[in-house]
């Protein structure tokens, strides 16, 4: 089987979340030579943007999500062993913490678990919050690692959620800590607008690209 029809047997798995075959379709990934980034980029994540687009038109319901969310998990299983080995750089010259967290009111955590591994994967010490996690809790855990190199990776998958990352930066200048952080947010909703106008530093479209602008924030 060719490398495109392997991606395409990723993405249908997950919108017909067929769990066990998913499963099967990442080792097969692995198998023919596929990086995992490329398997979640090229296969899962498009048939994850296909299921929340049917779940938009009402053409599927939430247990299906659900289940299309199971077959992901069932599937990086398989690749987060290999992502751990994907090295793309060095954590940023000296070891920075990365505080990686799901904005409050916000249990969309897959993607946040990519990033999170992704970045421990290239030399960051990651604090990892969860998910649905207020604002408080983030500045509490800056506070605690006064003096040291950190940066925030927060994700948002809701646009009700993404107003507290406008609200998270507000927090971080009321308690004197904006200077002391770069902010990267991410998750399908957020663009580059959204950042300049909330006075975030950077966004990244995929985990692999969350790793290289971590990077080059932390230089
Ligand atoms: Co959910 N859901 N959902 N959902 N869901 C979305 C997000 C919608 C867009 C679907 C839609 O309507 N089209 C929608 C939000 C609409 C909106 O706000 N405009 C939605 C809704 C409405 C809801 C509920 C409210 C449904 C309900 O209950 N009626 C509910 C919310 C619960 C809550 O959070 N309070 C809900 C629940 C669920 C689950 C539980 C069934 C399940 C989540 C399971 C889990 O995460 N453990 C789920 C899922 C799976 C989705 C979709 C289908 C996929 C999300 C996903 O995992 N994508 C999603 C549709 C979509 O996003 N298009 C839908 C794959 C990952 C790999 O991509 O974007 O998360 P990612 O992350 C990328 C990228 O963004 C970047 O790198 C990652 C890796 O490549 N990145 C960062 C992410 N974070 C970063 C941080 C950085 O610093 C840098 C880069």
């Amino acid at each position: 089987m060719g490398k495109q029809e392997i991606l395409d047997k990723l993405r249908d798995t997950i919108v017909t979340q067929n769990i066990s075959g998913c499963k099967a379709a990442a080792q097969e990934a692995l198998d023919a030579g596929i990086s995992p980034v490329e398997a979640i980029d090229g296969g899962l994540s498009v048939g994850m943007k296909i299921v929340g687009d049917k779940f938009e038109a009402a053409e599927i319901y939430l247990p299906q999500i659900m289940m299309s969310a199971k077959a992901m998990n069932a599937a990086m299983e398989v690749l987060t062993p290999e992502l751990e080995k994907q090295k793309i750089g060095e954590g940023g010259g000296g070891i920075t913490t990365a505080i990686t967290f799901v904005q409050e009111g916000d249990i969309h955590d897959i993607g946040h678990r990519l990033v999170s591994t992704m970045l421990g994967a290239n030399g960051f010490k990651i604090v990892d919050l969860g998910v649905d996690v207020p604002i408080d809790s983030i500045m509490d855990e800056i506070k605690k690692l006064k003096g040291q190199k950190v940066m925030l990776a927060g994700s948002s998958l809701m646009t009700t959620s993404m107003l507290g990352q406008k609200d998270t930066i507000e927090a971080l200048k009321e308690e004197g800590l904006r200077d002391s952080v770069k902010v990267m947010f991410g998750g399908a909703p957020v663009t580059q607008k959204w950042i300049d106008e909330i006075g975030a530093d950077a966004t990244a479209g995929n985990a692999a690209e969350a790793v290289r602008v971590a990077l080059e924030l932390m230089k």
